[in-house]
């Protein structure tokens, strides 16, 4: 029939069967052949039924989002179901792996649905920036009702097999045979001559209040989103209105999403995060690494490494950290324990694969070792020159550090083709983001081996090069200069993290800092020789740290934490920034919301054209990666040079040097990538 989609007799039964690797997306041509398959069956005489299958991984996982942005083709879906819906014999979906977005609309469309155990279904159109647009936020509420259907909708998670049986979303389980079950379910609704339309189904009558709840707590999660509102509003009037009113404002509301500027934000990254994992080189398989240091990093990282199946040597040269490092961790796994999360004899098996020793000697066998001690270059080197020693030659040696020299570091050793950087995020075992650095000899394997590592973890990983702080931490130095610099001249802290909170940041810079203790920053500026000779370069945090304000951990930073409750603004603090200000002769003013977040994100931005422009960030795609799965970026806006390209060159360049006329051009002289591309009219994205 084509290409993509087959129609096979079984019986008395047509089985409509999908192969579009990789996912099985409803593509233009997945939707011709759906049409002529449902047309070729229903004039089919011998046949009383149908199956919809997919071939390869999973059942469908959506429409195609490469599609989007392109002309529409028809048939287009949403009629398509219609027409599922409609059919003149009974329809039974086969569901294995996935059935997401509009593959669980064409699940919905279908009269019955056969699941795999393992099976999961989901409506995740919000993560994309979408709602349903083919009458998934009609159909769901009359299979499972308002509340769960709005929990579903508004959250994007899929549920498994199970509680979609439960829920009234899938028929039968098919422990057995898929297809076998799906037939004999489509025979038998054939042989009684009764089956069910989904859109033909009441919704049942919610309970108001506990609807207000779930729309509310998914709301407030999705603060600065506009296609969870419009998924509420699309889900409730499935309640209010005829089936056919209710599709038709579905897609008003999907076609406004569709061209919102936040849904095209939120496919660029669902793309990038997909492209980061892709290198060139061999990537070897691992099995047993070697984690040394084990503070909060490296118990973080053997976590992430225990969850994945590796074993793993903890190395820590003190008894005593070695010891907190290992409680640590039982505590995590005891944890998950008593929570329910994890089975005893599960949490058995994860400590099983993990030794701990106090002797480098012992990551002997690792066939990789992560470093993850003091950020000290003497002592990482010297640590590295033992590894190269104990080590198998051809072990791969991975510095966890996020702003030293990783060529320095790997000069200590006779091998430098094999030591890479691994730059986790903290807590390690749940930040997604590792920024693999490519050293001056870093070889292709050894970054495929990280970034392959990486994956395994379920971690994204994005290809950096070598340069102090590589690329998140020499952006957040941007970032955090403007915030200070915003601080001396009028703005509190309070009032700097309020307004990029609301901008959408996930929190404000000077939480940030007192959450991560404000006495890493203040040493690793001691320890750098490369800063600019500007005295007010960080002075009200380094101000903070000499008065003993480290930030949570010593009660009090840039706020004040009391032993209970929310942090609060400390009237100390600003008292504090005023006399900094006096001694290096700035008059503090009033200072705008508007003025805190333009200054701090175009100082990103500006700071990540230098970084593309040096080679040390590989595209625009990855900057933004990081920036959103490493340091809270809003998602919704699509990472910083997604942002600065949709609001335009030309004007980003020229908001810059409007900035830099008062502020100066030691930081405000625009990227010359910037100039050039605004100049030529082009953009940063191909
Ligand atoms: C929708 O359905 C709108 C409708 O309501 C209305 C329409 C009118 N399209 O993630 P992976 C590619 S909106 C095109 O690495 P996994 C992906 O790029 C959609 N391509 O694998 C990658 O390609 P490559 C609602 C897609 O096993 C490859 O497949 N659906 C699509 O970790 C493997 O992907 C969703 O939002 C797609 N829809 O995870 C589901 N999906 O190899 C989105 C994937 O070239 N997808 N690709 O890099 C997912 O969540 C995951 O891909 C999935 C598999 C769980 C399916």
């Amino acid at each position: 029939m084509s290409d993509v989609v087959s129609l096979i007799i079984d019986g008395d039964v047509g089985v409509i069967k999908i192969d579009n690797p990789p996912v099985n997306a409803t593509s233009a041509a997945v939707r011709q052949g759906l049409l002529q398959g449902l047309e070729a069956l229903e004039q089919a005489p011998k046949l009383s039924a149908g199956v919809i299958i997919c071939a390869g991984r999973t059942f469908v996982a959506g429409a195609d989002l490469k599609e989007f942005g392109r002309p529409p083709q028809l048939p287009r879906l949403p009629e398509l179901l219609d027409r599922f819906e409609r059919a003149s014999k009974p329809l039974v979906a086969a569901i294995h792996g996935t059935a997401l977005g509009g593959g669980l609309e064409l699940a919905l469309a279908c009269h019955a649905r056969v699941a795999q155990p393992g099976a999961r279904l989901g409506l995740p159109e919000v993560k994309l920036g979408l709602i349903p647009g083919a009458g998934g936020t009609q159909r769901l509420p009359r299979l499972v009702g308002l509340e769960r259907a709005l929990a579903m909708v508004l959250g994007g998670e899929p549920v498994s097999a199970m509680e979609a049986v439960e829920a009234g979303l899938v028929d039968e389980l098919a422990e057995q045979d898929l297809l076998e079950a799906a037939v004999k379910l489509a025979s038998s609704l054939a042989r009684a001559g009764r089956w069910r339309r989904t859109g033909d189904l009441a919704v049942p009558t919610p309970d108001a209040g506990e609807l207000d709840k779930v729309a509310g707590r998914l709301l407030a999660r999705a603060r600065g989103q506009h296609a969870p509102a419009r998924a509420r509003d699309a889900v409730l009037a499935a309640a209010s209105l005829p089936l056919g009113e209710g599709l038709a404002l579905e897609r008003k509301l999907f076609e406004e999403c569709r061209t919102d500027a936040q849904s095209a934000a939120l496919r660029h990254l669902f793309f990038a995060e997909r492209a980061t994992g892709k290198v060139e080189g061999l990537a070897a398989p691992l099995n047993k690494v070697a984690v040394v240091g084990a503070g909060t990093m490296g118990s973080g990282i053997t976590i992430a490494l225990l969850d994945a199946g590796i074993e793993v040597v903890l190395i820590d040269t003190d008894a005593d950290s070695l010891e907190r490092g290992a409680a640590r961790l039982r505590t995590h796994y005891q944890g998950l324990v008593d929570k329910g999360r994890l089975g005893a004899a599960q949490q058995q098996a994860l400590l099983a694969r993990l030794v701990v020793a106090t002797d480098p000697r012992e990551a002997a066998a690792a066939e990789l070792v992560i470093e993850a001690v003091f950020e000290d270059l003497s002592i990482k080197q010297a640590l590295f020159a033992t590894l190269d020693e104990v080590t198998a030659a051809s072990a791969w040696l991975a510095t966890n550090t996020s702003y030293l020299d990783v060529d320095a570091i790997a000069s200590a050793t006779q091998r430098p083709d094999r030591v890479l950087g691994l730059h986790f995020f903290s807590p390690a075992n749940v930040m997604k983001l590792v920024e693999v650095v490519r050293a001056r000899h870093t070889s292709s394997d050894a970054l495929a081996t990280g970034v392959a590592l990486a994956r395994r973890l379920a971690k994204i990983p994005v290809v950096v090069s070598n340069a102090t702080g590589f690329v998140g931490n020499r952006m957040l130095q941007a970032y955090g200069r403007e915030n200070q610099q915003l601080l001396l001249e009028g703005a509190t802290p309070w009032q700097v993290d309020a307004a990029l909170e609301s901008w959408g940041m996930a929190m404000g810079p000077n939480a940030v800092l007192d959450l991560a203790g404000m006495d890493i920053g203040y040493r690793a500026r001691r320890a750098r020789t490369d800063l600019p000779d500007d005295p007010s370069f960080f002075r009200v945090a380094d101000a903070l740290v000499e008065q003993g304000r480290l930030g949570r951990k010593s009660g009090r930073g840039n706020y004040l934490y009391p032993a209970e409750g929310p942090r609060q603004p400390d009237p100390e603090v600003v008292q504090l920034i005023e006399a900094e200000a006096r001694r290096l002769g700035i008059e503090r003013r009033v200072v705008a919301e508007t003025e805190i977040v333009e200054r701090c994100i175009l100082a990103l931005v500006n700071e990540g054209a230098r970084l593309l422009e040096a080679g040390v960030a590989g595209s625009p795609a990855d900057i933004d990666v990081i920036w959103v799965n490493g340091y809270g970026f809003p998602r919704f806006r699509g990472g910083p040079m997604w942002y600065a390209a949709q609001r335009g060159l030309t004007e980003v360049v020229a908001e810059t040097r409007r900035i830099g006329k008062t502020q100066g051009a030691l930081y405000w002289t625009p990227a010359s990538l910037l100039v050039r591309l605004a100049q030529s009219g082009e953009n940063l994205y191909p």
